[in-house]
């Protein structure tokens, strides 16, 4: 059990480590691995991604391209309750999301000076789900249904091929699929799945921007096909998992420890802290962690976790709240006697769940919010993913006789300014043109 750390009796420099991430280890290595993978797949296309699932993945062959047999097959597996759960979720992300739908919008700046702002979806996007030791029906969801919502012409799902057969994807990642419109699924995960989509093969075309979590692979593969102009985009950098708990001492310790634990289940390197005013609720919380710890299924996963975790004892809540947005957590939880109070003073955080009935659950799965969030303190500029993500914005405009006229004079005063007489000319061509006309 990590020891309680008491903020105030911290330097600076120890405040900056006590909140520090974790080095993302061996990136060197990792990042060669990497782009060996994806020189691969784009010299080898089909034929790599068979090579890389028999050497990762163990499997002697795999198709790519999921059939509809096979999916029929899986499909028939759907437990009748994961079904409803799955709609449930679906139809509460739908409504978050639709809600967010971008409008155009047109301005006359001056007169007749038209300036249009107009949004269009992404014409092809990739989704990565990833397999591993969960896989993630509810990560179709957040990343489906926003694409299905802006109307992307391709939306192609990818995920390790399964165990023991290619096709053995989860019933439950497949009937979400289904709900969010997506028909082109390859059964094919890591570094290698990140190279096809930005590349394309022969079994599957090449998409426009990439989203979705995954490993310390699939994020290196992300970032290295996003800066390549002839690879795609991608949603956002990714670090591991975490989440910050601030409560105090009306908080509920059960329902405290239950919502670190379910981040610390994640992974290994998922970053778990407890921020409080109260040293009596952080003993109770510790004491929760350790019997509530003993019944997970995956409590070695969450207990790498813990030995990494943070108790952060601070003065006062007001210390807490600056302990808070110092860290920009990913998930933010909040369980105290004035948390609208404290929602006002939070500036970093990527996702906010309020009061003892809302666990970060709530928000993984079921009421709406999408969970792909930036990590790793990026929230302190990067947002969580929304509608907005799956379409490009451009500009468009147009001017009158009379627009040119009124802007005119001062694009040329503004083109001297930077000696830039050819785009002095192009305007003063017109005018000239229009003086003439005007006689
Ligand atoms: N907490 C994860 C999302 C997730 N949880 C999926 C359960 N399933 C990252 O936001
Ligand atoms: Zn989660």
């Amino acid at each position: 059990m990590s020891r309680v750390i008491d903020w105030a009796s911290l330097s600076d420099a120890g405040q900056q480590a006590a909140l520090a991430r974790p080095a993302l280890a061996d990136s060197a290595s990792l990042s060669t691995q990497v782009a060996e993978i994806i020189r691969n797949v784009r010299a080898n296309g089909d034929a790599a991604l068979r090579a890389c699932s028999q050497q990762f993945d163990g499997l002697e062959s795999n198709p790519i391209a999921l059939s509809t047999t096979v999916k029929q097959a899986q499909l028939a597996k759907l437990l009748p309750e994961r079904k409803a759960a799955i709609e449930l979720a679906y139809d509460n992300i739908r409504k978050f999301h639709a809600a967010q739908l971008p409008r155009d919008i047109e301005v006359e700046t001056s007169t007749g000076v038209m300036c249009q702002l107009k949004s269009r979806a992404i014409a092809a996007v990739g989704l990565y789900i990833p397999g591993g030791s969960a896989p993630l029906p509810s990560t179709v969801l957040m990343l489906g249904v926003p694409a299905q919502l802006a109307g992307c012409e391709r939306i192609v799902l990818v995920t390790p091929p399964g165990k023991p057969a290619a096709g053995d994807i989860a019933p439950e990642i497949l009937y979400a699929a289904e709900l969010c419109g997506i028909s082109e699924i390859y059964t094919i995960g890591g570094a290698q799945a990140i190279a096809a989509l930005a590349y394309g093969t022969e079994t599957i075309t090449k998409v426009d921007k990439i989203f979705g979590p995954g490993n310390r692979y699939v994020t290196e593969a992300k970032q290295q096909v996003s800066q390549d102009a002839k690879g795609a985009q991608i949603d956002m950098p990714a670090g591991p998992s975490e989440v910050l708990v601030l409560a105090d001492n009306s908080a509920n310790a059960a329902f405290v420890a239950a919502d670190l634990l379910s981040q610390a289940e994640h992974g290994p390197d998922s970053q778990v802290i407890l921020v409080s005013d109260s040293s009596g609720l952080i003993a109770a919380v510790q004491a929760e962690v350790a019997s509530q710890l003993s019944q997970l299924p995956r409590k070695d996963i969450a207990e790498a976790a813990l030995s990494h975790s943070r108790y952060i004892l601070t003065a006062d809540l007001a210390q807490a709240v600056t302990v808070t947005n110092a860290y920009a957590p990913e998930h933010l939880i909040v369980q105290t006697a004035c948390d609208d109070e404290l929602v006002a003073q939070f500036n970093s955080a990527a996702s906010i769940f309020v009061g003892k009935w809302t666990p970060e659950s709530a928000g993984d799965y079921a009421s709406g919010t999408n969970h792909v969030l930036p990590t790793y303190g990026y929230s302190k500029t990067v947002s969580s993913l929304s509608l907005a993500d799956f379409y490009r914005r451009f500009t468009v405009q147009k001017l009158s006789a009379q627009g040119m006229r009124n802007i005119g004079p001062a694009i040329v005063t503004l083109a001297q300014a930077e000696s830039l007489d050819a785009h002095a000319n192009a305007v003063r061509l017109r005018l000239a043109e229009l003086t003439t006309i005007e006689g």
